[in-house]
């Protein structure tokens, strides 16, 4: 039996080129969602600027372009609960002592539940067909969904990763797989933070001791990567 090995390619990416075969890689959009992100939605209404998680909003969609001509498997992460808030913890709930916070009426809809305006994906960045959508109840992607199963069995060993907030649902969804052997490279202008100084060492703490969690690069960097790994399966 003959086998062929899979080609590997290299992104440019601190703290050092990551290798990576491209079948065996996935992008994943962490909750580029209305409540984050965009003017209006309880991201705001809690006092947020959402102007600092825009900036994202333009790289990752040249991001998934290429990903997606690349024959990438792309998935997407929402943050929010069933409408009876059964998966949502009571200390969730309670967190912040909220006048209006998730399950209540907001601007978009009921906060974070499942279905409402305010929980989909903005619409520069909506999955197509084929790109699994998680829904998970908290900040991780794999704690309470299938993300580990549908992972495995593709395969994917690499994880490319984009969304909100960087040190809050990027940075737990991280640790999560690194601890579970995933190799993820953040890129820095596809995730974003309300707190610029969260942005900054969010950042410095995934890819400080040789990585310790994992890589840091740009999308222009992960772009070209995808393009050479396009053009060479072509
Ligand atoms: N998606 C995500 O990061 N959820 C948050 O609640 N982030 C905050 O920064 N609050």
């Amino acid at each position: 039996m003959v086998t062929v090995a899979a080609q590997n390619f290299f992104i440019e990416a601190q703290p050092y080129a990551l290798e990576f075969d491209p079948a065996a890689t996935a992008l994943i959009v962490i909750d580029m969602q209305r409540d984050f992100v965009e003017p209006g939605g309880f991201g705001e209404m809690l006092g947020n600027d959402v102007s600092l998680l825009r900036g994202a909003i333009a790289p990752t969609i040249q991001v998934l372009k290429a990903a997606r001509e690349t024959g990438l498997f792309v998935l997407h992460t929402r943050e929010g609960h069933v409408p009876d808030l059964s998966d949502a913890p009571p200390s969730k709930l309670a967190r912040g002592k909220l006048e209006t916070g998730i399950g209540d009426e907001g601007p978009m809809g009921r906060i974070l539940v499942r279905g409402e305006e305010g929980h989909d994906i903005i619409p520069e960045l909506a999955p197509i067909d084929g790109e699994p959508v998680i829904d998970k109840p908290g900040k991780g992607a794999f704690y309470a969904t299938d993300l580990g199963d549908i992972l495995q069995a593709r395969n994917i060993a690499t994880l490319i990763v984009c969304g909100v907030t960087t040190e809050v649902c990027v940075h737990t969804t991280v640790r999560e797989a690194n601890d579970r052997g995933y190799e993820c490279l953040v890129l820095e202008d596809c995730v974003g933070s309300y707190f610029p100084e969260f942005q900054r060492v969010a950042l410095e703490m995934i890819k400080a001791q040789g990585g310790i969690f994992g890589w840091v690069g740009t999308s222009s960097a992960a772009i070209s990567a995808l393009q050479s790994a396009a053009s060479v399966a072509a």
